[in-house]
């Protein structure tokens, strides 16, 4: 029978890590036919909560859970990784600017980035999940230069998945007819969700809808979707985070179907006029266990701005992570 597949989840003691590693031991993140180990990572506050955890994961008796280790040190944890989920963030809190949440992500990132170059797999796929993602992906990336720039990726799954959500119960129509839906940008309120090329059943989604709705309904309410979840909940979205980072590594690893993309934020190659090296969410397909940017596509001048809108965003925080001495 098949080795186990490593897969390390940090943060793996919080709201998503609680959803996300019961899926990942019941087979969905990469497959019922793959075991897979867990190798969870913690902060050393937090390792007895995880504890518990690796406790009801025991309690599942999951045919395809060939163990759960946890771990304080990011150098154990991502020893023989093969898939990295990096969940576990510093949130902003009270009164902190924008500069001081990088500064304090980038003493999370950067050690982490250091770890995966060190002890990670070949075959390392990693997924950031923990916000800013962008640019905690970016700096991650930024000290592991012996691992693959196109194995760092940035998680846009959820924004993807809330326009698709969003699009469905506006044309009603399941979700499986919707084709070619997109998330341009930074995981943030400047994100663009794009119908620009999108297909229902067949038919332009464009041609559907008129642009006052997308411009004043759809986009910010894809793009405020998590606000309006910390409204209703209380806490911020967990279960559809780890249900999007499910699917994010599942198209990775599986692909995509002929005829359709999804959204991931992955390294620019200058693709669209978005700088290279900067991590941004694009349409991508997935092949052969690789994410790519779809290319060539037509971009009319509404998404043209909205692009640029985000990508100026993404643009400052990479300076501000590169004054910062973080990358
Ligand atoms: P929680 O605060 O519930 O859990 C975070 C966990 O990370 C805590 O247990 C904490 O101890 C741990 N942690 C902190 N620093 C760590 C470190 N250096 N190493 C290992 N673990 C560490 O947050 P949760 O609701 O689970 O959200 C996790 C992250 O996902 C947050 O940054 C959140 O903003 C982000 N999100 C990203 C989304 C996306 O679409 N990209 C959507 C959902 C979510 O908001």
């Amino acid at each position: 029978s098949q080795a186990p597949v490593n897969v390390t989840v940090t943060g793996a003691a919080g709201q998503i890590g609680y959803a996300l590693l019961f899926r990942i031991a019941s087979g969905q993140l990469l497959g019922q036919d793959v075991p897979v180990k867990l190798r969870l990572l913690e902060i050393p506050q937090a390792v007895k909560a995880a504890e518990g955890t690796a406790m009801e994961l025991e309690d599942g008796a999951f045919p395809l859970l060939a163990g759960t280790d946890i771990f304080d040190d990011p150098k154990q944890a991502f020893e023989g990784t093969n898939i990295a989920l990096l969940v576990g963030a510093r949130p902003r809190s009270k009164g902190m600017e924008r500069g001081d949440l990088l500064e304090a992500n980038g003493g999370i990132f950067k050690p982490q980035g250091e770890a995966i170059n060190a002890g990670a797999a070949d075959d390392v796929k990693v997924l950031v999940v923990g916000n800013p993602a962008n640019t905690n992906a970016l700096i991650a990336r930024s000290h592991a230069p012996d691992v693959p720039a196109d194995r760092f990726t940035a998680m846009t799954r959820l924004d993807h998945n809330r326009a698709l959500a969003q699009l469905a119960k506006k044309l009603g129509v399941p979700v499986t007819e919707l084709k070619k839906v997109a998330i341009w940008g930074n995981h943030s309120a400047t994100q663009y969700p794009s119908v620009q090329h999108a297909e229902f059943g067949g038919k332009k989604i464009a041609d559907a809808v008129d642009q006052a709705w997308l411009e004043n309904d759809f986009i910010p309410t894809v793009a405020k979707r998590g606000a309006a979840i910390i409204e209703a909940r209380g806490l911020s979205s967990a279960a559809s985070a780890a249900s999007a980072a499910i699917d994010h590594v599942y198209t990775w690893v599986n692909g995509t179907p002929a005829g359709d993309w999804t959204s991931a934020a992955v390294v620019s190659d200058g693709s669209y006029g978005v700088p290279e090296g900067l991590i941004s969410s694009f349409p991508v397909t997935a092949k052969d266990g690789k994410y790519e940017i779809v290319q060539g596509l037509e971009i009319d001048d509404f998404s043209r701005a909205r692009i640029d809108a985000s990508v100026a965003e993404l643009v400052e925080e990479r300076d501000t992570v590169q004054k910062l001495g973080l990358i």
